[in-house]
């Protein structure tokens, strides 16, 4: 098939799974198009079956907004056209269905270009409940040809809060496990905790919905009674405040933080622990690709996380801002060797067996095979 992808190409999880997503498609033999404002992190140009269609946005002084929604929606019917797409996916609701929904109706009625738009998270549970994007995110939900959710929790919320009839397909987030594997040797680790300290590990955008600041307070504690270095990878608006609470705690040296990272997958496996200590998640891909390299999560119970991690069997669920409980599990964690192994080989074979990419994408090409036979 000629599939058309649209996401946010920076950091950020619907970005992630959207590109990975295509570089799964294009080795299963699909032509792949990316359309965007630049190229999606983890995308490397020049793989076979995967091309990149930028969408350029032009200033001019009467904008003090310049429209990207309809420079995007013009990219995507001229690309429709010339690489005779069969279907688009889009990825994050606002604004790329509605861009999507332009593109199609530009197109018609000489081709068809039906579109699935994938509902990641904050496009529902934060920006789309915004009284300024509600009525467009509905409106787009109910225009999409397919609508796809990341996990059971953001079908209910999208339905409970937008009231929509269509149907809503759950497809759970995925990883490749070849890639993501866990690295027993740990060699590279030494070079962050050269006195041996075990590395726990936060990777996000450091958006306030991810409370990184917790890690910093998480590794405060766990420091009072064992041994532990903290890799902060990422950036976004709390990475200034969390170095500064680092400093205040008088734990600075025992934190590093890295900025962002193109091979997550290189640097995961180095840790003995994962934070993900987030106010909210509808799925939290951190998690699962922690997992699969045999890194044990210490998470919040929150939104879709229990679809994902089953608590103290491969990861630990515990409230947001319980500081003290995630720090206990943490110890535990660092402290006794068989607990931690049990935990990491429940965590590989739950991410293998469940939500490895051979298993997922198969449910996206036959989401796309119905809504372009129109079922
Ligand atoms: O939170 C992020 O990293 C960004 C956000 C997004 O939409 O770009 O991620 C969401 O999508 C991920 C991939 O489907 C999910 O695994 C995350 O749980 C979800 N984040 C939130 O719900 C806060």
């Amino acid at each position: 098939m000629n599939v058309g992808i649209t996401c946010y190409p920076t950091y950020g999880g619907s970005g992630i799974v959207a590109t990975e997503l295509g570089l799964e498609l294009a080795t299963r033999g699909h032509e792949v198009h990316f359309i965007s404002y630049s190229n999606p992190i983890r995308l490397d140009a020049g793989m076979p079956r995967i091309h990149y269609h930028e969408v350029e946005v032009s200033t001019y002084p009467l904008f003090q907004y310049p429209p990207y929604c309809l420079a995007l929606a013009s990219r995507m019917a001229e690309v429709a056209e010339s690489y005779d797409l069969d279907v688009l996916h889009v990825h994050y609701a606002v604004p790329h269905s509605i861009s999507a929904m332009l593109a199609q109706q530009m197109l018609a009625p000489k081709r068809r270009l039906p579109f699935i738009t994938t509902l990641h998270g904050t496009d529902i549970t934060l920006v789309g409940v915004d009284p300024s994007y509600f009525p467009i995110t509905k409106f787009s939900i109910e225009r999409s040809n397919g609508i796809s959710a990341v996990s059971d929790y953001l079908r209910e919320r999208t339905v409970e809060v937008f009231g929509v009839a269509n149907e809503i397909r759950v497809i759970k987030n995925f990883v490749n496990c070849d890639r993501y594997k866990p690295d027993e040797e740990k060699a590279g680790a030494s070079q962050y905790a050269p006195a041996g300290e075990k590395l726990l590990l936060h990777l996000s955008n450091f958006r306030p919905v991810k409370r990184a600041l917790d890690c910093v307070r998480i590794l405060a504690e766990v420091r009072k009674s064992t041994p532990a270095h903290l890799l902060m990878a990422g950036d976004g608006p709390d990475r200034g405040p969390a170095e500064h609470l680092a400093r205040e705690l008088k734990v600075e040296k025992h934190v590093s933080f890295l900025g962002k990272q193109n091979h997550v997958e290189r640097l995961i496996p180095l840790a003995h622990v994962l934070l993900m200590p987030s106010e909210l998640e509808s799925f939290g891909l951190v998690a699962l690709e922690a997992m699969a390299c045999g890194v044990v999560p210490v998470a919040t119970n929150v939104g879709g996380v229990a679809e994902l991690i089953t608590d103290r069997e491969d990861g630990f669920l515990e409230a947001v801002g319980d500081v003290a409980a995630q720090s206990a599990r943490v110890v535990q964690l660092l402290t006794d060797g068989d607990l931690h192994y049990r935990m990491r080989k429940a965590g590989r074979w739950n991410a293998s067996e469940r939500f490895c990419a051979e298993k997922i994408i198969p449910m996206y090409e036959k989401y796309y095979e119905d809504v372009v036979k129109g079922a």
